[in-house]
């Protein structure tokens, strides 16, 4: 997860730092590292890849200096360095119009946060998670998109969906199997941004999943946006969603009845709706 972006002039020492994670990093973690580094990221600007990637305690620092300006991801050292690499490269590309002093001074500022938000989170990933049998994978068929397994074991696949709304790009994935993978939990959770905790809507298995998943889910990825659905509303049991939702203690928990869905629309309408809300917690200045 994508914890700070910085941009910070050697000279100067001078910073534009945008955070977008619940604990951030620690300024005396930024500090150091920059005090160690700064002497190597002056005599690198030649490098034919002159992206770096460094870990300190449990922050991982992905940076290339580019005219004096050191442009830095903070992220957990789970995440992918490949994409990372990527991500920065994008960044620093789509950054060229604006100017380090006009992003300080403020007449940039807003622009420039909404710009950089929108290339760190290009890519959104949600996970479907849940007991067995709740209706994930009925879901999952029903939205459109390839499927790909990203993982070699098989336990999840993986699809873009909302193909018409291409900004961001949106994937879903779907875990076989998952009551039985805890320890392997937090490698199954990289990358993901949006967490949906499905549920059938029976009070037992309302319940075994708050116990199984909600605290794992929130200690493995306490910046991932938590939000439930409650599928199978067509049963005569059925529980409100407004009364799982405090059960689970999830913000927001979505009714549905895939047995009964009317049209793809009202599902994607769904995805596109907590997409929305994932994002404009970064942009809360400019909405
Ligand atoms: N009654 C009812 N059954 C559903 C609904 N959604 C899924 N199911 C059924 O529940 C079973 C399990 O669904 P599945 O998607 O494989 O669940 P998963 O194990 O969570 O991936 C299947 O037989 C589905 O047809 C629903 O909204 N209502
Ligand atoms: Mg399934």
């Amino acid at each position: 997860m994508i914890r700070d972006f910085f941009i910070v002039n050697l000279q100067t020492k001078e910073r534009f730092h945008k955070s977008y994670s619940k604990e951030g990093t620690p300024e005396s973690i930024v500090k150091s590292f920059l005090l160690k580094y700064t002497k190597e990221f002056e005599s690198d600007e030649e490098r034919v890849n002159p992206i770096k990637i460094i870990a300190v305690k449990q922050h991982m620092f992905t940076f290339l200096v580019r005219s004096g300006l050191l442009y830095m991801i903070v992220t957990d050292i789970h995440d992918s360095k490949k994409d990372l690499e990527i991500l920065l490269l994008r960044v620093t590309q789509s950054l060229s119009e604006f100017s380090f002093e006009k992003i300080r001074t403020n007449s940039q500022h807003e622009e420039f946060e909404v710009k950089i938000t929108k290339d760190l989170f290009s890519q959104i990933k949600i996970a479907l998670i849940g007991k067995d049998n709740v209706g994930k994978s009925s879901i999952f068929n029903q939205l459109g998109g390839e499927i790909s397994y990203p993982h070699s074991t098989r336990v999840m696949r993986s699809k873009q969906i909302l193909p018409e709304t291409t900004d961001p790009t949106v994937y879903l994935l779907d875990y076989i199997g998952t009551e039985d993978f805890s320890p392997q939990w937090p490698n199954l959770l990289r990358g993901i941004h949006i967490i949906f905790i499905v549920v059938d809507s029976t009070v037992e298995n309302v319940l075994s999943t708050k116990r199984l998943f909600i605290n794992l889910v929130k200690k493995a990825k306490p910046d991932a946006l938590l939000v439930g659905i409650a599928n199978k509303q067509d049963q005569p049991n059925a529980l409100d969603a407004r009364l799982i939702e405090k059960m689970l203690d999830i913000d927001e928990v979505f009714p549905l009845s895939m047995h009964h869905l009317t049209d793809t629309k009202s599902l994607e309408s769904i995805f596109i709706h907590v997409v929305q809300k994932y994002l404009a917690q970064f942009l809360v200045k400019i909405a």
